[in-house]
């Protein structure tokens, strides 16, 4: 008799198992269906039981064959449909609003904005990320570099630009298309301080650069003959949260500056591209390239320019 429960009850873990991987594959069949997982269609976060409104209507008319072995079809019909009745489609909350995505292709929109199509409570809002410049970067006077930003439901954005870390700010343009990218001319100022806001014009959504940026001018009062190559030490040491370090180099040159973390690793690359001769410097904002914070610790900065490679190192004290 026990054994016979056994094998009942076997037999009935092997169902629920099938039952579920036979749902879970379905959440790579939509767009950024890895972010709310099973609720996407279900009211259980873990999959199973009754359906809400978007996997009712995936179930009912949007499978290729009835039962657990149909694929979902995503595409313009499905995605027109409010199923959950919020006021959005059901491509709007999932960053598709055309139903063009496909399995395999890169995933539309920005995963911050995905809401979920099958609970009424979850529905898009006018939201702006602010992509770059996001702190550490380091630009030139007059340089033309592009600002960019992800927004959701925002047509158009005011971009601003502060100097002296919000303090003030200043008006980059008053109004652009929220397109996610603005062409910009560095002004002609010196500072470590800078961060660009973008503001939506028809809300309260705004985001800035998480920290800031900076301005070096070209030093063109030293003598070119006189220059040398060579690393600072950075400062202030210890730090906590940035610090900045300056650099020195001869000529035009392509330039490496590199964050290693005490074991060797390779922690944040904070600079990579050409630089004209003369005296430089970058903020690091205690970021891993992922842009996580880093633990207190012992690192390595690393400047790389043609030949020439030096090493210097500096606390993190938090
Ligand atoms: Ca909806
Ligand atoms: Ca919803």
């Amino acid at each position: 008799m026990k054994s016979k429960n056994s094998k009942f009850t076997l037999v009935l873990l092997a169902l629920v198992a099938v039952v579920v991987i036979a749902q879970s594959f379905r959440v790579n069949q939509i767009p950024h269906g890895n972010i709310n997982t099973c609720s996407n269609c279900h009211f259980n976060p873990a999959g199973g039981g009754a359906r809400n409104a978007f996997g009712t209507e995936v179930e009912n008319n949007f499978l290729t064959v009835p039962g657990p072995s149909g694929n979902v079809q995503w595409g313009p019909e499905l995605a027109a449909l409010d199923s959950d009745g919020d006021g959005f489609t059901n491509g709007e909350e999932l960053q598709d609003p055309n139903g063009e995505w496909r399995p395999g292709n890169p995933l539309p929109g920005h995963p911050a904005f995905v809401t979920n199509p099958g609970d009424p409570n979850s529905f898009p809002v006018e939201a702006i990320i602010v992509l770059s410049p996001n702190g550490g970067e380091s630009f030139e006077p007059d340089q033309q570099t592009e600002i960019t930003w992800a927004s959701n439901l925002v047509d158009n954005v005011t971009i601003e630009f502060t100097s002296d870390n919000g303090g003030s700010w200043s008006e980059v343009i008053g109004s652009t298309s929220s397109n996610g990218s603005y062409l910009w001319t560095v002004p002609n100022i010196s500072s470590n301080e800078c961060l660009v806001r973008v503001s939506d014009n028809g809300s309260n959504a705004f985001d800035q650069s998480d920290n800031v940026f900076t301005i070096v001018d070209p030093t063109n009062v030293i003598d070119d003959l006189k220059l040398t190559f060579s690393l600072g030490q950075n400062y202030p040491n210890p730090f906590n949260p940035s610090t900045t370090i300056k650099f020195e180099i001869p000529k035009l040159s392509d330039v490496v500056l590199k964050i290693y973390s005490s074991t060797g690793e390779l922690v944040k690359i904070l600079l990579d591209r050409p630089l004209s001769s003369g005296q430089h410097q970058v903020v690091w904002n205690g970021k891993n390239q992922f842009g996580q914070n880093v633990a207190s610790g012992v690192y390595i900065y690393q400047l790389k320019s043609d030949q020439m490679i030096e090493t210097k190192q500096m606390i993190l004290l938090k």
